[in-house]
């Protein structure tokens, strides 16, 4: 039986199948796609695939609304697709994780219509959360809404539903209704489903904003900020007062007595390093790690994701440092730069100008996989992806981005401002088809793509990676297999140099076991640069470099543009 804790040493490779691969040229990925494309998974080392929702669903927001639990969406697929799928997965020694979206169904979900449709007394209304229209308001009109939460896709995060005089309540779409937490014939009705899954033989799941199930009770009113028009909820839902309680929970009724092997990740928007330690402390049995978000809201604004500010890289050593220091005894960090949700790691962090995109994802890359934790790797991250090229409102396809372009033209914005916020930030910048080859539409279906193409695929493809030594995918296959060599890696302790410097990057990773140390640096800019090291790395070996040819290390160091480096001593 593996380890209990295999994922510790482990690289996840994450998919979102609408954009991945399309076998029956719909214009969409599905599984058949993917199970095509494997061995691109394999070559690079990957060791844990983690599938974004595939499950029957509306695909209001992608596959987040789930309408069936427990079958394939027919644009994906069907189970015996599925099957099919994992089996190739675990052929190649690889695992496959699910997104478990739980927080929240599709309004199509049987459960809701039920809860709905059963009126304010029915037997399943207890199973969502419901509410009359505030004190001294009429019901369904603007105000009224049973408390002033804003939905994380714009406007208020409550629906009027008119035949039953009530509201419910929704952290994102309205075609998202919250599930009641509160109600264990809930809480049971999902333990029963995630065991039907592991018995199907699926590897764990990535739990989709799990740190808000719980609300706190009586669910008060958000502080309204400057320049908003609704409350923040969060304080009431972020790791509420009942969330250990469910995790432990579903730990007990779930995970507890199956053998080693599976892995959790929950991912947590707003959670604090303190929290994380006691959600990822083993002894507490609740999950193995958690995503958390601290960095990537550093280079935002009081008015939110979508006001744009340049990232101080103090800032972001600070923050990650901080993560690394919290976590380092008990708990565990999972590592991103990007996913699904997030633009393009190598646009946002790095510079996708032709004369550095390559060198600067590499940078990236070795910064990441360098750091304590189980990194992820977002589908075309491996190959610098970069963010789309879109320019107007026809090109978007997100519910997040379409609903707050719309938002803040209703509210007299310059649309030219609005869209350059999501162009730099928008989800859809990861969401742009896989690019496997320079013909038409990437080789990601013959059919017509769901969403454009990013047109830089002529030059940044898998297929002309993938047979380049010196490629950026090639670079992540490297980080991979050092992973899975060097015990310094995953269990060295982190050890911050330099904090202060605006443009470098440095830390050690020192395994006592092993008595080995590895030093990285890595230079965020396009100047080079002059460091000073520290005492004791002239002779070290190198490990790994961006920059091809580097002399030996001397007490003074220049770094080129974006270069980065891992040395090893013992
Ligand atoms: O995301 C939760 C989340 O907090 C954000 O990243 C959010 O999607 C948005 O970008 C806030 O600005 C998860 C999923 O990863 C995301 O795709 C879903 O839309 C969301 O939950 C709802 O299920």
């Amino acid at each position: 039986a593996p380890a209990d804790d295999w994922w510790r040493t482990a690289v996840v490779y994450q998919i979102y199948p609408r954009s991945f691969a399309d076998s029956d040229a719909d214009g969409i990925g599905d599984l058949r796609g993917i199970t095509a494309r494997l061995d691109h998974l394999a070559e690079l080392g990957a060791d844990v695939l983690w599938l974004s929702p595939v499950q029957p669903s509306p695909q209001a927001d992608n596959g987040y609304d789930i309408s069936d639990y427990q079958d394939i969406d027919p644009v994906f697929g069907t189970l015996a697709d599925f099957d099919r799928l994992l089996a190739a997965v675990h052929r190649r020694g690889m695992r496959l994780v699910m997104d478990l979206v739980v927080n929240h169904t599709s309004d199509e979900h049987p459960w809701f219509t039920a809860s709905r449709d059963g009126g304010a007394t029915g037997p399943l209304r207890d199973w969502y959360i419901w509410r009359p229209a505030r004190d001294g308001t009429r019901p369904g009109t603007p105000g009224a809404e049973p408390n002033n939460w804003g939905s994380f896709f714009s406007g208020p995060a409550w629906t009027y539903d008119e035949p039953s005089g009530e509201y419910y309540l929704h952290l994102f779409s309205r075609k998202q209704p919250d599930l009641n937490w509160e109600n264990p014939a809930v809480r049971r009705a999902v333990h029963a489903m995630m065991r039907w899954w592991l018995e199907r033989g699926v590897d764990g799941f990535r739990m989709d904003v799990v740190n808000l199930l719980s609300k706190a009770p009586g669910l008060p009113d958000g502080v309204v900020r400057e320049g908003s028009r609704h409350g923040d909820g969060g304080p009431h839902y972020i790791c509420g007062p009942r969330i250990h309680e469910y995790l432990a929970e579903m730990h007990r009724e779930v995970f507890a007595d199956r053998p080693g092997g599976l892995m959790t990740v929950g991912e947590m928007p707003g959670v604090t390093v303190e929290e994380a330690r006691l959600f990822t402390d083993p002894a507490r049995r609740e999950v193995d790690m958690v995503f958390q978000f601290e960095h990537v809201g550093l280079d935002q604004g009081p008015g939110g994701k979508f006001d744009v500010r340049p990232l101080r890289l103090t800032d972001l050593k600070t923050s990650l440092g901080r993560w690394q220091s919290g976590l380092a005894g008990t708990g565990w960090n999972s590592l991103y730069w990007n996913n699904h949700d997030q633009p393009r790691a190598v646009s946002r962090f790095g510079d996708d100008s032709p004369a550095h995109r390559e060198r600067s994802a590499k940078l990236l890359a070795t910064v990441l996989h360098l750091h304590r934790g189980t990194p992820y790797v977002y589908q075309g991250e491996e190959l610098g992806m970069a963010n789309a090229p879109f320019t107007a409102i026809g090109d978007f396809r997100d519910i997040e981005s379409l609903n707050h372009h719309a938002e803040q033209l209703a509210l007299g914005a310059d649309e030219e401002r609005v869209l350059a916020g999501l162009r730099d930030r928008g989800r859809d910048n990861a969401r742009t088809p896989m690019q496997w080859d320079a013909t038409e539409h990437a080789g990601f279906t013959t059919g017509t793509p769901w969403i454009a193409v990013n047109p830089d695929h002529r030059t940044v493809n898998a297929g002309a990676q993938r047979a380049d030594p010196g490629s950026v995918f090639h670079h992540y296959r490297r980080l991979i297999a050092l992973r899975h060599t060097e015990p310094a890696v995953t269990h060295g302790d982190f050890r911050m140099l330099h904090p202060a410097h605006e443009q470098l990057y440095a830390f050690t990773r020192h395994h006592a076991a092993s008595g080995t140390e590895l030093l990285v640096l890595a230079n965020f800019g396009a100047s080079d640069l002059t460091v000073d090291l520290p005492e004791g790395w002239e002779d070290s070996e190198t490990l790994l470099a961006n920059v091809p040819a580097s002399p030996a290390l001397g007490p003074r160091r220049t770094l080129r543009a974006w270069e980065a480096r891992v040395h090893r001593r013992h």
